[in-house]
């Protein structure tokens, strides 16, 4: 195996030594501190040292943020690594900062880990044993494997996974539906594509029934506002840098001075400090809390009611679409008028949430008399088996209040982004119209044939008739490592004869790479040049142009010849259809020219180079969600059926009526609250009695940076558990225990601490799962998808990963 050679002149020991300085400064510093990670020996410059050449690249894994790097490049090799140093520490003009975990990027470039050549797999799917072998074999397997796929079953059996490594510039660009592999799919007849994704699958699903789609103010407009709810978002970990996001919050928030309520089982790094209130809630419960809250605005004639007479369906009989039943209102479910006759008082919801009722009057008459008030959620609570209803549900309260389409209010939704005009890859069409939902392709493998689109969501087709057989993994661990239940993963994978072919492409040995058939060692992006824009950035575009730091090492390619040589293989036609006859340069330069055309203001690609980055305030100030709705409803109607926001959805209510469901899953017009399979008061809870979830963790982005020590050492993998429940189980903090349930066990150190929920328990996602496959299969990496189910949400079919019950014991 020769993954484990080291880049040359850089051996595992200068790379720990030279930390050193770097891994204090970051236990003391917090993340996002504006230092460099610079190697110690750096400091004692010599006279004859030649110039470093400072090159700009961007950290382009997916956090949501983007930020810019500049890498000092000695001798052919990065050397340390720097951030944007232009514009101010002036809001809205402000240099787009690194987290220490691009920082570290060095580290990763550099890792003696990193693939070097391509290999084939030689143990089982899992083992991790593979043999060097030469570009043409891989690519010759992989182009005859793919030949005889689509010649067997057709392009239908050959499916793209969902992956998010490289968040896109105009050439790299991991997204499943729209990467270089997919361009190449759909010049040689196709592929399987999905819909939804991991970040979003419910809310994603379900806000476009409530407003025609899922939109929120720009989180800049905070500056307008007098009150600030989130539900579940955790920017200062989840939108760290960059973009700056958090930045955002906490300058608009000195501007405007309101008030910040968090609303999360955890006492987050976003509340801690910045909040005025933390109100701790039971995962899976906030439908709930926002019926409680509802019934105190209705009750103390705190909802806008000329807001939803005018703009809104469903709220009351007055506006109730008559196809639905008599008190099918929301009013009438929350006085308890409806079909389950059960008033939504503050007591019932302090029943579910676990949130004192007297807390929720209050927190109720704040949100109905701060003016205006702007409520958001992260997309915590929709990772829940529940979550397309309580994404819904938490609309529910702007909605009431009338804060909707208005500067300092918002939509419930979480922030958008001003983005300076960007030309990805054009994609020819997709001639295969069949989709599956991205969390189901582990059924599709296993049992494709029975798959349905009223009981599994397949579109385009009443059923699927052929289970996956290639599987094209480009930039994602989500084979293994972020998809749910990797037990089950790993059994429907060693069956070779089902899933014949998984071809990754990737930088590391992750987890998913382990089951490669092929493994292909991509280039970084840090490593060929490309133009990425921001991510989330408030009302702050911009756009890096990255420069190869260095020369390809070792067998590293890009992804851009890597499938332009497959195409080669599969025929001179489909050759020339996937590369127009450009190189990765003329592609650049044709792309950028016609992103000109659309945005004149831009600079020249000539100019930008020379720049490295270029930032734009939006012309427009800040967005505002469905503003033109709410300033002429008539001439800009909602893409809802109704034009309208609907309260009540008349299409919910026919899928809710037409899908097989089970008995345990909710499909409803309105957005109500349900319990779910593994929530809290699910039986199941006297055998697996806390609740746990993965949350976005700053120790890395999903699995990416997971390898690196530095990090690893400021911020460990820890199960966080209260004091409550740690007690009585004899735990203190910082003992090992066992985090367990039918599905796998994980081992790791406890986090005993008052800043989460009793009943509850959470570990950071993405760790590297590190388990004997062939043996007891117990995880020591801390992988919470060890313990995660693959049984998906109701109406999105997405990943519930957030919804999960354990027992956790000592060791
Ligand atoms: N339990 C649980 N599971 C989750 C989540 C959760 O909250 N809980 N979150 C889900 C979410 S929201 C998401 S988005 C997914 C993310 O899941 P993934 O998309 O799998 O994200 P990463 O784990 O970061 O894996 C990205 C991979 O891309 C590789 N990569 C990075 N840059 C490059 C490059 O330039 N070239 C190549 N070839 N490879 C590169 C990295 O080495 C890494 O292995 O996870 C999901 N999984
Ligand atoms: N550092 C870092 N940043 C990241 C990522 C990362 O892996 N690392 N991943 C990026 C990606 S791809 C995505 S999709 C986003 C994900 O962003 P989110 O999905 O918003 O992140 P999470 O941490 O899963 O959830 C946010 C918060 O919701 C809380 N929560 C969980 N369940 C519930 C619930 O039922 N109710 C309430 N009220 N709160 C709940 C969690 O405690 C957490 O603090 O983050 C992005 N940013
Ligand atoms: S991980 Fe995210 S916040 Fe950190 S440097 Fe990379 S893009 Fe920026
Ligand atoms: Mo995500």
């Amino acid at each position: 195996m020769s993954t484990t050679e080291s880049p040359a002149g850089i051996s595992r020991r200068t790379l720990i030594k030279s930390s050193a300085a770097g891994s204090l400064a970051l236990v003391a510093g917090g993340l996002s501190l504006p230092f460099a990670l610079r190697p110690a020996a750096a400091a004692v410059s010599s006279a004859n040292q030649p110039e470093d050449k400072v090159v700009w690249g961007a950290c382009s894994v997916n956090c949501g943020s983007r930020c810019a790097l500049r890498l000092h490049v000695r001798d052919d090799e990065v050397y340390w690594v720097e951030t944007d140093n232009t514009g101010d520490d002036v809001y809205g003009d402000h240099q787009v900062r690194a987290c220490l975990r691009g920082r570290s990027i060095r580290r990763r470039i550099n890792h003696p880990d990193r693939l070097n050549y391509p290999m084939k797999r030689v143990g089982k799917r899992g083992e991790g044993k593979f043999e060097r072998i030469s570009w043409d074999e891989a690519l010759d397997t992989i182009s005859n494997s793919l030949k005889k796929v689509v010649h067997e079953y057709g392009n239908e059996a050959v499916y793209i996974n969902y992956t998010s490594g490289i968040v896109g510039g105009n050439i790299t660009r991991s997204s499943p539906y729209a990467s270089l592999v997919a361009r190449l799919m759909n010049c040689y007849g196709g592929f399987l594509s999905h819909y939804g994704t991991y970040s979003t699958a419910q809310i994603a699903a379900a806000m476009p029934y409530t407003y025609g789609s899922n939109e929120g103010n720009s989180t800049s407009d905070i500056e307008n506002t007098k009150l600030v709810v989130m539900f579940g978002n955790n920017p200062a970990e989840t939108r760290m840098s960059g973009g700056g996001i958090t930045y955002f919050l906490e300058q608009a928030r000195e501007r405007s001075n309101a008030r910040m309520i968090v609303i999360d089982p955890r006492y987050t790094d976003t509340a801690a400090g910045r909040e005025d209130e933390w109100i701790p809630i039971r995962p899976g419960t906030d439908a709930a809390l926002v019926a409680g809250i509802a019934w105190v605005l209705i009750n103390e004639n705190l909802v806008d009611q000329p807001f939803l007479d005018k703009y809104c369906v469903g709220y009351d009989e007055k506006t109730l679409p008559e196809d639905a039943p008599a008190n099918g209102h929301y009013k009438a479910y929350i006085l308890g008028q409806g079909e389950d006759g059960i008033a939504k008082t503050p007591q019932w919801a302090s029943h579910i949430t676990g949130i004192p009722a007297d807390r929720i009057i209050q927190l109720a008459r704040e949100i109905g008399t701060a003016k205006p008030a702007y409520i958001c959620q992260g997309w915590g609570p929709q990772r829940q088996a529940n979550g397309e209803l309580t994404s819904r549900a938490i609309a529910m309260l702007p909605i009431l209040t009338g804060n909707v389409g208005i500067n300092g209010g918002n939509s419930g939704a979480r922030e958008s982004t001003y983005t300076i005009t960007i030309e990805r890859m054009p994609l020819p069409e997709n001639p295969v119209k069949t989709q599956i939902s991205c969390f189901s392709w582990t059924d599709a493998i296993d049992h494709g044939r029975e798959m349905t689109a009223l009981r599994d969501g397949v579109r385009g087709k009443d059923k699927l008739d052929v289970p996956i057989k290639f599987i094209w993994n480009y930039a994602g661990n989500t084979i293994t490592n972020q998809h749910s239940d990797i037990n089950r993963t790993h059994d429907i994978l060693q069956d070779e004869s089902k899933c014949e072919m998984i071809v990754v492409i990737e930088n590391f040995m992750t987890s998913s790479a382990k089951y490669a058939d092929i493994l292909l060692p991509d280039l970084m992006t840090v490593e060929q040049e490309d133009i990425i824009p921001n991510d989330y950035a408030g009302n702050m575009g911009y756009l890096i142009f990255i420069q190869p730091a260095t020369a390809p090492k070792f067998e590293r390619k890009p992804i851009y010849w890597i499938m332009s040589e497959v195409a080669k293989r599969l025929g001179p036609d489909i050759h020339q259809r996937f590369t127009e006859g450009r190189t990765q340069e003329d592609w650049l330069r044709y792309l950028y020219a016609k992103m000109e055309a659309k945005d004149p203001a831009l600079p020249s690609y000539n100019a930008l180079k020379k720049m490295g980055i270029y930032k734009r305030k939006d012309p427009n100030g800040h967005f505002v969600a469905y503003k033109a709705f709410r300033d002429d409803p008539q001439a800009n109607p909602l893409k809802t059926p109704s034009g309208k926001i609907e309260i009540y959805s008349s299409r919910l209510a026919k899928i809710a009526n037409s899908w097989e469901l089970q008995k345990d899953e909710v499909i409803s017009p309105l957005p109500v609250y349900a319990s779910t399979f593994e929530g809290w008061d699910d039986p199941k809870r006297s055998q697996f009695p806390l609740q746990l979830f993965g949350f976005h963790y700053k120790a890395r982005t999903h699995s990416s940076y997971g390898n690196v020590d530095v990090l690893q050492a400021a911020c460990r993998q820890e199960v966080w558990i209260n004091p409550v429940d740690a007690q009585p189980r004899g735990i203190a903090n910082g003992d090992m225990v066992r985090v367990f349930n039918d599905r796998g066990e994980v081992r790791l150190p406890a986090k005993v601490t008052p800043r989460i929920l009793p009943g509850v328990s959470a570990m950071g996602q993405g760790a590297w799962h590190d388990a004997n496959m062939a043996g007891d299969k117990i995880d020591h990496g801390g992988c919470v998808n060890t313990l995660t189910t693959q049984r998906p949400s109701p109406l999105a079919k997405g990943n519930p990963q957030h919804t999960n019950l354990v027992q956790v014991e000592k060791v």
